[in-house]
């Protein structure tokens, strides 16, 4: 008698992380691991991801030129788990959360949100800039992980990374824009902060810390570039006092009930690992 696989059960088995691997981590910022999901994962998953991007997309209809530099880059739609079950099986995945616990050193994480980010083809390119600027959060423990739901070549826009760049405050208080583009780009060449750029192949995912800068090329190809993002916190992370509109936008979207200093463990902020 064969027995069955359930395409959910790759979702919950470990992936195991060697030392060096977190010590790379811990050193880089980024890490990219080959082989952490499979075909079978994305043509289920993956599917569900993308209905829910399309349903949700606020940028129907708009032409390419008609955009700004961040909405040329992707379509961006958030928090994909509470809008469908089979994606919130996905995000809330043990082997991921297990991954990112393990890379941030920390005892266990929270879900902070996840995002679908479709760049379609002709989209621009993501410019230079850290996450955690957005986000109300008192240490440097937040980390995503970008998960490409096809191989993604350099032609499709994938990560860029500045190797080490998370120990150093380089254009911290620049959003997502031409400027930091242009700004980061410049001190990394100043303060000679390697660029890292390769393609995915199908099933590598790879995990970058809030503080890490990135960015990624546009999409020259026919296909779009269907990437699905899962952010992690530690478990334990804290609410700082917002500074910006920002992170007054974040706290009130992604963890409203938290108070200021306060563990973030709204509902919307679940221990997945
Ligand atoms: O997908 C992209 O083009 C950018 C993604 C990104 O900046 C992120 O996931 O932090």
């Amino acid at each position: 008698m064969g027995s069955t696989v359930n395409v959910s059960d790759l979702l919950n088995q470990s992936y195991d992380l060697t030392d060096e691997m977190i010590t790379q981590f811990r050193r880089d910022g980024f890490i990219k691991l080959k082989n952490v999901l499979d075909e079978a994962t994305f043509a289920y998953y993956g599917e569900a991801v993308t209905r829910q991007v399309l349903a949700n997309n606020k940028l129907e209809g708009i032409a390419m030129e008609d955009r700004d530099t961040y909405s040329k880059a992707f379509i961006q739609v958030g928090n994909l788990w509470e809008k469908c079950d089979v994606v919130k099986e996905f995000t809330f995945s043990k082997r991921l959360a297990k991954i990112a616990t393990e890379l941030m050193e920390v005892e266990s994480v929270r879900l902070w949100h996840d995002q679908g980010l479709y760049k379609e083809p002709s989209g621009g390119f993501t410019p230079w800039h850290v996450d955690q600027q957005y986000w109300p959060m008192l240490t440097d423990r937040s980390v995503t992980a970008w998960i490409p739901l096809q191989a993604t070549p350099l032609e499709m826009g994938p990560l860029e990374f500045g190797a080490g760049s998370q120990r150093m405050n380089i254009a911290r208080e620049l959003e997502i824009s031409d400027t930091s583009e242009g700004v980061i780009d410049k001190a990394m060449e100043r303060y000679h902060i390697p660029k890292i750029m390769e393609g995915y192949e199908l099933g590598e995912v790879s995990f970058h810390l809030g503080w890490t800068l990135h960015r990624a090329g546009g999409n020259v190809t026919n296909k779009v570039r269907q990437v699905h993002t899962v952010i992690y916190m530690d478990g334990e992370q804290r609410m700082i006092e917002p500074r910006t509109k920002y992170h007054q936008a974040d706290a009130a979207a992604w963890t409203p009930s938290t108070g200021i200093g306060e563990v973030m463990a709204d509902e919307k902020n679940p221990v997945l690992y």
